[in-house]
């Protein structure tokens, strides 16, 4: 590593353990919690956890800070954040992380592992007793790859031998994440241990978040950029928007940094913020990323370049918006009008292939529970289901040009045999997808018009791939064309 050693006067102690250092953390509760430091002081450092990459950890072992570059189309802006003071890796150190669980310190765990981070039975939305991660940790206490288990033995020791709970904050793109999160370490750890899941209820907090912050995957873009600001290497540099926003259940067990001063909102039930923002930030992302793939845009800039394509998805977030519950206060016109703003934003490199990711663990909250709200109330569900066809293109794994795609999802290959291993039929697929254990909870592929309007779009995306690979002249603009009719045109639910 090339480096510096880190600067030990650095002058805040640590108060949060954080687990998943990726991208997004360092984007967001690290630049929140940076921000409440500079402005009020106070012990908030963060320890975080490497769930995969020891090499992360390393570099934040090494280095005293890291660049945050926002990304404006009038220009970068570089921000250094000092707030993640040392890293573990989780396979290297589970003793010791167990133990940063229970140290006097600490008084708030976050929590960033991704939709499929947490073991979840999509069925009975509780533990996951098949994962093979539940598995491996519920017979390996000690030596924990997952998130449960880990949370699990430190929260055990930090019982036996401190006695203080915790507040442990899940900051991912599941609804009630906080809710889930409690039910899942408790159905954990009563698997062996009933009277520490009575000491969990009794003395930790588990409160609601929503988070939001628009954060591409690193590139060596990001990389030089950042070499060029601090003068040095930067593995962990970071390039985001500069929209950021944090609300958060008011249910602390202990005490807090001074996130309110740096506008971080707590509010007594969140659930209203998370389904806005899932189900029109993050289901109109889902809408652009497979609309990407399919058709060889690169990024979400690209996407909503084209004019046709970003009504289309301002329309869709107009929808999705009128399955919500009321905020009050809350003007849903501006918010939408501003995240076609911010998917615009040149500056921002969001591929489209990184957002496609994972869809199995995505697309339930962000499009199914919203189209099973529309087609409940007769209402139109043809973007809805148009994402869903694309998304069966992209399980498929080919763009309309004929180019391969790769297909990241821990369901892969029920998702592979569930689409390409039918008659290959439309209809059939579409059957296929909607018996997919624990794939759909709502009812939705038990609709007869959800099931149309869900063919009638992937018969047109074949209708597209079968014309180009038969004619191969067809035009990107002659595709853009016919989905467009398609959304006009009246077969749709
Ligand atoms: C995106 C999110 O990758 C994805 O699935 O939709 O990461 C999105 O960028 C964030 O939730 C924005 O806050």
């Amino acid at each position: 590593m090339n480096g510096t050693h880190r600067d030990l006067s650095n002058p805040h102690k640590t108060g949060i353990l954080h687990f998943g250092l990726g991208a997004f953390h360092r984007a967001h509760q690290a630049d929140f919690t940076q921000d409440a430091m500079d402005a009020v002081g106070g012990d908030w450092g963060i320890e975080a956890v490497s769930m995969r990459d020891a090499k992360l950890a390393n570099a934040v072992n090494h280095h005293n800070d890291f660049s945050l570059l926002v990304k404006r189309p009038e220009g970068d802006a570089y921000k250094r954040v000092t707030a993640i003071k040392k890293a573990y890796s989780l396979a290297d150190n589970p003793t010791i992380i167990a133990q940063r669980i229970a140290a006097a310190n600490i008084h708030i765990i976050t929590i960033t592992v991704t939709e499929k981070g947490y073991g979840l039975d999509r069925i009975t939305s509780g533990l996951d007793t098949k994962d093979p991660i539940v598995q491996h940790d519920l017979a390996n206490p000690s030596s924990p790859k997952g998130l449960l288990g880990i949370l699990v033995a430190g929260l055990d020791l930090r019982k036996q031998t401190l006695g203080t709970g915790l507040t442990l904050i899940s900051c991912d793109n599941l609804p009630s994440n906080g809710k889930l999160l409690k039910r899942l370490v408790l159905e954990f750890a009563r698997v062996s241990n009933g009277e520490l899941a009575n000491w969990i209820v009794d003395k930790c907090t588990f409160p609601c978040s929503m988070v939001d912050r628009i954060t591409p995957a690193s590139t060596d873009v990001t990389l030089n950029l950042a070499r060029q600001n601090l003068g040095r290497d930067d593995p962990l540099a970071v390039e985001t928007e500069p929209f950021r926003q944090w609300v958060i259940e008011d249910d602390f067990a202990g005490p807090r940094p001074a996130w309110d001063r740096v506008g971080v909102t707590f509010v007594k039930n969140v659930e209203p913020f998370e389904l806005m923002k899932l189900r029109m930030l993050n289901g109109a992302h889902s809408f652009i990323a497979y609309l990407g793939t399919f058709l060889e845009f690169t990024a979400v800039r690209d996407v909503m370049a084209n004019s046709s394509f970003s009504s289309l998805i301002d329309q869709h977030m107009k929808l999705a918006g009128e399955t919500l519950p009321e905020i009050h206060g809350f003007n849903l016109d501006a918010y939408r009008a501003a995240l076609v703003e911010r998917f615009k934003n040149t500056a921002i490199d969001h591929r489209c292939i990184q957002i496609a990711m994972d869809g199995s663990q995505k697309l339930p909250q962000r499009i199914f529970a919203a189209a099973k709200i529309r087609l409940d109330a007769g209402k139109n569900i043809s973007s809805f289901a148009l994402t869903t066809a694309l998304w069966m293109k992209h399980i498929e794994g080919k763009t309309v040009f004929g180019a391969p795609l790769p297909l990241n999802d821990p369901m892969a290959e029920t998702l592979k045999t569930a689409i390409i291993q039918c008659t290959g039929s439309a209809a059939d697929q579409t059957h296929a997808l909607g018996k997919i254990d624990g794939l759909e909870t709502y009812g939705l592929f038990t609709k007869p018009e959800w099931l149309a309007s869900v063919i009638s779009a992937k018969k047109l995306l074949d209708r597209l791939e079968t014309q180009q690979a038969n004619s191969g002249e067809a035009t990107i603009e002659f595709h853009i064309s016919e989905i467009q009719w398609w959304f006009m045109g009246p077969i749709k639910a």
